[in-house]
């Protein structure tokens, strides 16, 4: 039997989570783990497309709009643990679960978890209304989205299936801003975004990462990714975890 990996969350490592909000672990998940997720990710998403082109009828897990160019472009499919049997083990996985523990100073319980593709699709598209829009993930937090849901203290993992290189769009990270009150302002089809005053270019962090690392950030750290220029496949699995007991870790 593969021995478990054992969590390496220091209380330097706590400390720095604290203050700047964000996490990079590399080799978290083993490369085998890496491998399922990315075929179930794969096999996942032609299922929900091609369900969706039969039926000619959207499918409220999938979130995808229209480039500029008139391909559809898929951003996310929401929930996906209901799914995937690969995503169940990893939300599930003891290790993982170890370092959210730590982090969240309480047990952690799953309370979101999403597929990000990131990924433009080859399917007929015509008879859907879509909106046109960027790749870009515009610079935002998720706290005030979550607390509205009932959940106040909310940790994201996001675990790299593929090379998260800037050509990519690795994903960007504003340190300390979990810290301040931040402003955001309402969009017509991509949800509130912080303006660029309050989150600077010169202030963000770019976490490049190989496949199998966590990123781990406080759900009200601004957050954004650019478009993937790669030519190759940026996924993310994302899971929010919130403290089991309301009563506790809800201090930032
Ligand atoms: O996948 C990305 O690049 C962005 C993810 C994100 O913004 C989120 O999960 O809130």
């Amino acid at each position: 039997m593969t021995p478990p990996i054992m969590p390496m969350v220091s209380a330097q490592q706590i400390d720095r989570f604290a203050s700047h909000g964000y996490l990079v672990l590399p080799d978290l998940i083993r490369p085998t783990t890496i491998q399922d997720l990315r075929v179930e990710a794969d096999m996942l998403l032609a299922d929900r497309l091609s369900r969706m082109v039969a039926s000619r009828t959207l499918d409220p897990r999938v979130t995808w709009w229209r480039l500029a160019s008139g391909k559809p472009y898929v951003l996310k499919v929401k929930p996906v643990v209901d799914l995937s049997p690969a995503v169940t083990a990893v939300a599930d996985d003891d290790a993982l679960r170890a370092v959210v523990a730590d982090l969240l100073g309480a047990p952690p319980t799953l309370m979101d978890n999403k597929l990000m593709y990131k990924q433009t699709v080859d399917i007929t598209a015509g008879w859907a209304a879509l909106p046109v829009l960027g790749e870009e993930v515009r610079k935002h937090t998720d706290a005030a989205y979550y607390a509205t849901r009932g959940y106040p203290r909310v940790l994201t993992v996001a675990v790299c299936l593929d090379p998260c290189t800037e050509q990519a769009g690795a994903l960007r990270v504003w340190p300390g801003s979990h810290r301040r009150t931040i402003e955001m302002v309402p969009t017509d089809n991509q949800g509130p975004v912080v303006p660029d005053a309050a989150a600077p270019d010169s202030a963000a962090v770019t976490l490049v990462a190989e496949p199998g690392t966590v990123l781990i950030w406080d759900a009200a750290l601004v957050h954004a990714s650019g478009s993937n220029t790669s030519g190759h496949p940026r996924r993310l699995l994302v899971l929010g975890y919130s403290p089991a007991h309301p009563d506790n870790g809800t201090a930032r």
